[in-house]
């Protein structure tokens, strides 16, 4: 319920955000979108989206015309520091608001927003350590230079020492348009080269589903598990199809991070506060958990995990 009046900006429709993705293809980053354009429509915003589809310099300058078009706030969707940072000062230094989704934008001034990647890693892999009772012979999907990814590694490092049982064995990864494809060719090679391995962690569902078609081409299900990250109506089939080796994967509702990330924008488009850093903490789904609850499509997910829904971060007051 709005408990204030509509600034005048918004009520005009005057406002444009510029939303400046690295990445936007795949399950993921696609609901991510769909969450961001629905609040902006529910909030009176133009959102104006480029990709740099996974080019850096692309990104960067799509980072500097946000800039020289003087949006009134700008989100900054994944990216790699160095290409990103210089343009972000610009926007700090010309007082327009950043918020910065899963990269570091160089500079307190900005908003930051992630999804608690240790968490997500530490929920996949407390279900890897049940399941193999501490040891395990394990594959590991992995690219550095993702901020989200280089945390959930630094969750993985963490738990490799304090599992010695645990022993990784290969490491593999590959961030594309066509990630979970070259992924499966990778998983597969992997797996014929280490024949002993019973688990696959795979953090980031592009990898996870990569991993799971290895697996089931190799017929190695009743074998290898595979734990990942991410959820997706697409990723609900794949965990839930018969003999599915993914077992379990940590994930927010990509569609509410994206909707925290323009409300985040907009109330410092009106001048609000907003934490310096906000997180949208994830939640462990199981196989097990979406059998158990008939859950077939990322809608159904909310009445079974309440926690995916997070309108108490950065809510707006006259929404
Ligand atoms: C290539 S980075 C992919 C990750 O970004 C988001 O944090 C998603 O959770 C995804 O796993």
């Amino acid at each position: 319920r709005p408990t204030e009046q509509v600034p005048e900006k918004f009520a005009k429709g005057g406002v444009h955000i510029a939303l400046v993705r690295q990445l936007s293809s795949g399950d993921y980053f696609e609901q991510w979108l769909a969450g961001a354009q629905a609040e902006a429509k529910a909030l009176n915003v133009t959102l104006d989206v480029s990709s740099g589809d996974d080019n850096n310099d692309k990104q960067a300058l799509n980072l500097q015309q946000a800039v020289g078009n003087k949006a009134d706030a700008i989100i900054v969707d994944h990216g790699f520091a160095q290409t990103i940072q210089p343009a972000i000062k610009k926007a700090v230094d010309a007082n327009i608001p950043v918020v910065a989704f899963d990269v570091d934008p160089g500079t307190p001034q900005a908003v930051t927003l992630d999804q608690d990647d240790h968490q997500i890693a530490s929920q996949a892999l407390s279900v890897l350590k049940q399941d193999t009772g501490g040891k395990a012979k394990v594959v590991y999907a992995y690219v550095a230079g993702f901020a989200p990814l280089d945390r959930r590694n630094e969750t993985w490092t963490q738990f490799k020492k304090d599992n010695p049982g645990i022993a990784q064995v290969a490491k593999i990864g590959v961030v594309n348009s066509s990630t979970a494809s070259a992924v499966a060719d990778q998983a597969k090679a992997a797996l014929q080269a280490h024949p002993d391995v019973t688990a696959i962690f795979a953090p980031y569902d592009e990898f996870a589903k990569g991993a799971t078609l290895a697996v089931n081409e190799l017929g190695l299900q009743n074998k290898v598990k595979v734990y990942g990250a991410d959820v997706s109506t697409a990723d609900i089939g794949v965990l839930t199809a018969a003999k599915s080796p993914w077992t379990a994967t940590s994930a927010t509702d990509p569609a509410n991070v994206g909707r925290v990330a323009v409300r985040a924008a907009a109330l410092r488009v009106a001048g609000r506060q907003v934490a310096t850093a906000l997180k949208v903490p994830p939640t462990l789904i199981t196989q097990q958990a979406l059998r158990d609850h008939g859950i077939t499509n990322v809608q159904q997910l909310a009445g079974a995990f309440p926690a995916l829904e997070t309108p108490d971060v950065a809510p707006v007051p006259w929404k």
